[in-house]
């Protein structure tokens, strides 16, 4: 039977970065998750008989939001809802299986590098027919309908077994439960060369991936261990826990600090990764190196057409705007067009869909392309693994090559957390206001070229983002951006992005933060970061 339930709008359920991101404590209101759902199908029209697929990171209430999410899709009358075996679907294996089923959209249960558990972080996202996020015009429109919600419908039914697959009934609708790894995997290995890397690992070639105790454990088990023959327990922390054993599941340096001790050790593998809650990112290392992720993008982009499924080429690259402009020297020396575009893979789906790019990246450790529309985390990492067996040099080997051809991008994201939204607010604010007159100033040695707020014009639906991050370049290409984050669910966290450019004949081998001092006390004086949030120092430096 079909119920509808009365219910009263929330005035917080405006999506962020990536999806609707809150405490679980938020989420379990009564209706908090219901009112978000349903407004979700109201805004996409007729879904009478249409495929939606279904799944999530694993994390502490993903399962009774997924029973809740089927007895509303077969309420609002979806035909056949395909959700991952145990609620399970990292984010790139749902957007592949959203596009290889032809289905109308998905929902992705995650709060991504947050971490879970009862006091902690759950999202929804939608995601389009493409695969990829909805685009701001259906968020604006999810958001607009949360405010003056009045009622969601849901079918009274017991749950669904989610742990065996096959098909079941939920009032007109069926249930397909799907094993959520082995279509990705499939995938996988039709882009990449995986007899190479086979004959590489087989050769002697160690490497260590650590799962962060997130969803894509199973995923690297089966592609890493199983398909390529990588030795058992090359992945570390792979069985997927609701609370990620307690830890951010973020694969940077401060909470990935295990695997930067083990290549950074005695006796290192000679490669290293690492994904974060759904799967979507990556970071890589090689042994005594940590490659950047703006640098990771420009290195895959030099080299991609070393593996199978790239070697017609790239028809261009995206990037976000506060990623270096590391892939900006290879799209010029490649001949093709680079895009710069708002924080968030929402942005590159219409790039990707019309062609205009093939590989997307940003600076958070997100890399992806045209395969789905999601960054994609082993993806990255299978990439990486193909150029290393057809070029057969060490990660730090390749990185200086490249480095000695394209010039290096000096890089760090300095983010200050939990600060009050006020004083974040007062900060941005104060920033705005005196954008019109900083070109000319001099700060110490650094001379302020321009500072604008950065706005993007799609060149492929018209549409306009505004007020995307505060940018100020310096005279010789430095830049710092400033902008506060859309994924956080408590106060607000400041990100400072720092850049500088070392020509391809200067000092290439500098520490970072010796590189950017310069910048990082420019960035104080500009913004006044002390005073305005109370921190003599960022809280996490990536
Ligand atoms: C962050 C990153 C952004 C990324 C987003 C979602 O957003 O900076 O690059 O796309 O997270 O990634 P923000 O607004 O907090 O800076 V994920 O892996 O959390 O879905
Ligand atoms: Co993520």
């Amino acid at each position: 039977m079909i119920r509808i339930v009365p219910t009263t709008p929330f005035s917080d359920q405006k999506p962020g970065t990536s999806g609707l991101r809150k405490k679980v404590v938020v989420f379990r209101q009564p209706h908090y998750a219901e009112n978000f759902i349903q407004a979700t199908f109201d805004v996409l029209g007729d879904v009478a008989g249409q495929t939606l697929v279904l799944g999530g990171d694993g994390r502490f209430w993903n399962r009774e939001v997924i029973q809740v999410a089927l007895r509303m899709a077969a309420a609002n009358g979806f035909g056949r809802v395909i959700v991952g075996q145990g609620g399970i679907l990292s984010t790139p294996a749902a957007s592949h299986a959203i596009r290889l089923y032809r289905a109308f959209g998905g929902i992705i249960l995650s709060a991504s590098h947050n971490p879970g558990g009862p006091n902690e972080d759950f999202g929804i996202k939608y995601n389009i027919a493409n695969g990829g996020p909805a685009p701001e015009k259906i968020t604006d429109a999810i958001h607009a309908r949360t405010l003056v919600i009045d009622s969601y419908r849901i079918l009274d039914a017991a749950d669904i077994d989610l742990d065996a697959p096959g098909e079941t009934r939920l009032g007109d609708m069926i249930v397909q439960v799907i094993d959520p790894v082995a279509d990705y995997a499939d995938l996988m290995e039709s882009l990449f060369d995986f007899g190479a890397i086979r004959t590489l690992i087989a050769g002697g070639f160690r490497l260590s991936f650590d799962a962060m105790h997130a969803v894509t454990g199973p995923y690297a088990v089966e592609i890493l261990e199983r398909r390529l023959g990588a030795a058992a327990g090359s992945v570390v922390n792979g069985t997927p826990l609701a609370d990620f054993g307690g830890h951010h599941p973020d694969p940077n340096m401060v909470h990935a600090h295990d695997l930067f001790d083990r290549m950074f050790g005695p006796d290192a593998p000679d490669f290293g990764a690492a994904s974060d809650g759904d799967g979507d990112r990556n970071i890589i290392l090689g042994r005594g190196i940590f490659i950047t992720p703006s640098d990771s993008l420009a290195m895959l982009a030099a080299n991609a057409h070393l593996a199978p499924g790239y070697a017609r080429g790239l028809a261009g690259i995206a990037r976000s705007m506060p990623t270096s402009a590391a892939a900006d020297r290879v799209a010029e020396a490649l001949g093709i067009p680079l895009h710069e575009t708002p924080t968030g893979w929402k942005f590159f789906g219409n790039l990707l869909d019309a062609g205009h790019v093939t590989l997307c990246g940003e600076e958070s450790a997100g890399t992806g392309s045209d395969h789905v529309r999601e960054k994609d985390g082993l993806w990255a990492v299978l990439l990486w693994l193909n150029i290393l067996a057809v070029r057969g040099e060490p990660v730090a080997q390749i990185a200086r090559a490249h480095w000695a051809r394209f010039g290096r991008n000096y890089y760090a994201r300095h983010d200050y957390e939990g600060v009050d939204s006020a004083a974040a607010d007062g900060l941005i604010t104060a920033l705005r206001d005196k954008l019109p007159t900083l070109a000319g100033t001099r700060i110490g040695n650094l001379i302020i070229a321009a500072a604008d707020d950065f706005a993007y014009h799609d060149p492929i639906d018209g549409s306009d983002s505004r007020h995307q991050g505060v940018r100020i370049l310096f005279d010789g290409g430095s830049r710092i951006v400033l902008r506060l984050s859309g994924t956080g669910t408590s106060g607000a966290t400041l990100r400072v992005y720092l850049e500088c450019y070392e020509p391809a004949d200067g000092d290439l081998g500098r520490a970072t933060p010796d590189a950017l001092a310069d910048l990082i006390a420019a960035a104080d004086t500009i913004a006044d970061i002390r005073q305005r949030t109370g921190r003599a120092q960022p809280d996490v430096v990536t």
